[in-house]
């Protein structure tokens, strides 16, 4: 995977990377020592009160009762300020125009914690592919031509192989398709991981095959991950409906992007004023 510090970022050279290279890039030197320490310490007070949500895609978690050992936090712009910096960085917001169109939405906004001795997830794809492995629900044809993902992974401790930094197969977002049972054992085997210090950030296609590791450290190991789409994909998060009115007031005209502010459909286009109404003009 290919390191960019912060002044060197060129979005041309990462969406390359990302459509055509191993799927995923390391940016480094967007945030600060502060940041870090401040969204690391909302992530593990919430996820020490709400222990009981743990996070999707559990794979053997789920039947050895370690489960709980890898707690997910939801809706974390509610939670801190610091969450509203890291989604709208100017940084990653130029990426991603380049790379989802200029009117990119947010997805969703979560934090991934494991604990020492958590076991991990079971390789996938990110959402809107996630349930991709019933190829019948998606449209046919559905490929790797365009992104509708870009997922955001920001580490908050150390990201190394045994505190269980991130899996991926590089190059796997090219087949557009979820990993089967089958696929397991050549993906641990060939898998690269996504290995940084505290603020490091891997942008990356979510149609590349990854998966969060066991944490053999022991320490805890956060990440907030971001899931960015195109304008056009319904969220995963209905932040606009986890958000108080107040956030909704005051958010900025790149936190509104984010949101779906930006994007009126669907509309009751039989109320709509036909002169202004895009598309029919
Ligand atoms: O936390 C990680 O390392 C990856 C998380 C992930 O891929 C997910 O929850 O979809």
């Amino acid at each position: 995977m290919r390191s960019f510090a912060a002044d060197e970022i060129d979005p041309d050279t990462i969406c390359a990377e990302l459509m055509d290279g191993p799927g995923a890039v390391r940016i480094t030197g967007l945030f600060n020592a502060d940041q870090i320490a401040e969204a690391r310490r909302i992530i593990m007070a919430h996820s020490d009160r709400e222990s009981e949500k743990v996070t999707h895609f559990q794979g053997a978690a789920v039947d050895d009762g370690r489960a709980n050992l890898q707690r997910r936090v939801w809706n974390l712009l509610a939670k801190g300020d610091v969450f509203s910096d890291m989604a709208t960085h100017p940084a990653i917001m130029d990426i991603l125009r380049k790379w989802l169109g200029s009117e990119f939405i947010m997805g969703s906004i979560a934090a991934n914690r494991i604990l020492p001795g958590g076991p991990g997830q079971e390789p996938h794809i990110d959402f809107p592919y996630w349930d991709f492995h019933a190829p019948e629900t998606h449209p046919m044809g559905l490929n790797a031509s365009f992104p509708m993902n870009a997922q955001v992974t920001i580490a908050l401790d150390p990201f190394t192989e045994a505190s269980g930094a991130t899996a991926y197969l590089p190059g796997s977002q090219k087949d557009m398709r979820y990993p089967k049972p089958a696929d397991h054992a050549a993906f641990y085997e060939n898998c690269a991981r996504m290995t940084g210090e505290p603020g490091d950030v891997v942008v990356f296609f979510g149609a590349a095959w990854h998966c969060a590791m066991p944490n053999h450290a022991d320490h805890d190991r956060n990440a907030v991950l971001i899931n960015y789409i195109p304008k056009f994909v319904k969220p995963l998060e209905d932040m606009p409906g986890a958000l108080p009115q107040a956030f909704l007031d005051a958010a900025s005209p790149q936190m509104r992007q984010l949101l779906g502010f930006d994007y009126k459909y669907p509309e009751i286009l039989d109320q709509a004023d036909a002169v202004n109404a895009e598309g029919i003009r």
